[in-house]
């Protein structure tokens, strides 16, 4: 039973028996380190993952469980599966399939390594399973999402009368563009005390990877299922009604919004995102939340975290490498720091390491927009995402950070590159209220780094970018400035890639 495979009916579970079965879990260093882990990722798993096996011995199962300073703890999955396979002499091992596809070669190879059957059951915590998606990819010149998205409306009947949508529209994004103001009421996610569990975990986290990114205290996440409940629950009543309007909104100090802050539950199997959605339905049916919010919520986990998921595994394991630009700069140095005089990079990176939480369009229209524009390795990039956030496995990480906001896989995900100027930013946000630049200049050495970088980018890809349909306008306004104007435009942008090459904040 891996970190992420939390949940009572997982598929392993079901094939089978509690007399005769023993549950193995086990908290390897390799997992905790083959990226550096933010340390409230580390201790969020950790945790779930003890009172997970507690809850499973109380319904008879009986567990080994290894845990991290376990004096024979062989710090892997394969070392691991090894010594019990010499502890317990199985004839066969059961696992739902790895939500990675570096895990899941692992398991293969176990079967041969060890000489035991090797079982790998699908994980049906997923609306589409990968053999569904190949046959919806199958043929289709381009894999797009609200294709995609419409076929898992049909198949699980969310919001739909019918055969048709609710309110006769499919996607209400449109509607969902608000920008924010400090005088709304943000509710914030549910807390909990650490436990005496979780005190124990963070002890060990705090001494084994003092290292690693990110705060480790305070520590509120829930670790439990009825924690993750609890959390829905709050989320549902208080913040899933202005969900829709202002999910593309940021606010300087405002580190959640209307987000319900679930992912990582919903990853590590503490909450069933088909259940998840569903109550967001029923809210809606009682007349508790408008349409458009809960559209726009049950498309973030039926549309894009399905699709994404589907194209990792259609993808994989070639995507990984994918560099549709060819960029090869360093991650600057502020994205572990948070030290930049940008504030909305600033304010990202900054919750980012306090809570190992950011939002969507944080994570999308900041720190990757910023990476894109500056021309980041995009290996570099999805490392630093894999890394810091506590929902991020590779599945849905990858495929969000590489394809969505890099577009290195070249338009495989999206249609377009994800890139922005300081407009957006300022648009979506107060950020450039505090701001050392000024988003209104266009070039210099004080106009927001985002308004240069962005022509400049666009100029850098002209051969790879111009041809998109979906960009002709951006190049037609760029042909039409003066030589001069576009001649400043690349020399600020040259001069904020050379400071940044230098380490400058
Ligand atoms: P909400 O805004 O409340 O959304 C509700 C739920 O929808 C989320 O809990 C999540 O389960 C799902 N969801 C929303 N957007 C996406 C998406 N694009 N892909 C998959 N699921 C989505 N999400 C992860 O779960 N893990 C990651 O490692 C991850 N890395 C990302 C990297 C980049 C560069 C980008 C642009 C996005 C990434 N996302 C990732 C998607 C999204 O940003 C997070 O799911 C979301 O911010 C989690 O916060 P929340 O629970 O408050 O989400
Ligand atoms: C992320 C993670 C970490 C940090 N540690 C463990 C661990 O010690 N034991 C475990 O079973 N799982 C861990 N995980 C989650 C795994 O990395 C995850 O299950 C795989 O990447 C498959 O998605």
């Amino acid at each position: 039973m891996l970190g992420d495979q939390l949940s009572a009916s997982i598929s392993s579970l079901q094939n089978a028996d509690r007399k005769n079965d023993r549950v193995l879990m086990v908290e390897v260093e390799q997992e905790a380190t083959y990226v550096r882990h933010h340390k409230k990722k580390i201790a969020f798993l950790f945790s779930a993952m003890r009172h997970f096996a507690d809850e499973l011995r109380g319904a008879g199962w009986t567990v080994d469980y290894v845990k991290l300073n376990d004096p024979e703890n062989a710090g892997s999955f394969t070392g691991e599966v090894e010594r019990a396979i010499k502890r317990l002499r199985p004839n066969r091992l059961i696992v739902t399939e790895p939500g990675e596809w570096r895990v899941r070669a692992a398991m293969d190879a176990c079967q041969d390594a060890f000489g035991v059957l090797v079982d790998i059951v699908e994980d049906d915590r997923f609306i589409c399973s990968h053999k569904e998606f190949q046959t919806w990819a199958d043929g289709r010149k381009q894999l797009r999402m609200e294709y995609f998205y419409r076929e898992m409306r049909r198949k699980t009947g969310l919001l739909m009368e019918g055969d048709q949508p609710a309110g006769g529209k499919w996607n209400f994004d449109a509607e969902n563009r608000k920008a924010a103001n400090a005088d709304l009421v943000f509710p914030s996610p549910f807390r909990v005390e650490p436990d005496t569990i979780t005190e124990d975990v963070l002890a060990l986290v705090a001494e084994r990877f003092a290292g690693h990114f990110g705060d480790l205290n305070p520590f509120w996440f829930g670790v439990t299922r009825a924690h993750a409940e609890e959390a829905l629950d709050r989320f549902l009543e208080y913040a899933l009604p202005n969900f829709g309007d202002f999910q593309d909104a940021m606010l300087e100090d405002e580190k959640f919004l209307f987000h319900s802050v679930l992912s990582l539950y919903i990853n590590a199997g503490l909450l069933d995102p088909l259940t998840v959605c569903q109550r967001a339905e029923e809210a809606f049916r009682k007349g508790d939340v408008p349409l458009n919010a809960a559209e726009g919520f049950i498309r973030q986990i039926i549309g894009w975290r399905e699709f994404v998921r589907g194209i990792y595994w259609l993808k994989m394991p070639d995507y990984v490498d994918e560099n549709f630009f060819g960029d090869t700069r360093p991650l600057p140095e502020f994205y572990w720091t948070g030290d930049t005089d940008m504030a909305c990079l600033r304010a990202a990176v900054t919750q980012t390491k306090e809570e190992a939480y950011a939002h969507h369009i944080q994570r999308l229209m900041v720190t990757g927009n910023f990476a894109l524009l500056a021309g980041v390795d995009p290996k570099a990039v999805h490392e630093w995402y894999l890394a810091v956030y506590a929902d991020a496995y590779e599945w849905v990480e990858l495929p969000n950070t590489l394809g969505m906001s890099q577009f290195a896989d070249g338009g495989v995900l999206g249609s377009k590159p994800y890139a922005a100027s300081g407009n957006y930013i300022h648009k979506m946000s107060n950020h450039c209220k505090t701001c050392r630049f000024d988003v209104k200049q266009k070039t210099g050495d004080d106009a927001c780094p985002f308004n240069p970088l962005y022509w400049d980018f666009l100029e850098r890809n002209r051969d790879k970018l111009q041809g998109n349909p979906r960009m002709a306008q951006m190049y037609r306004t760029w042909d039409r400035m003066s030589e001069d104007k576009q001649q400043q435009y690349r020399d600020s942008a040259t001069r904020i890639l050379t400071a940044l090459d230098k380490g400058d904040r």
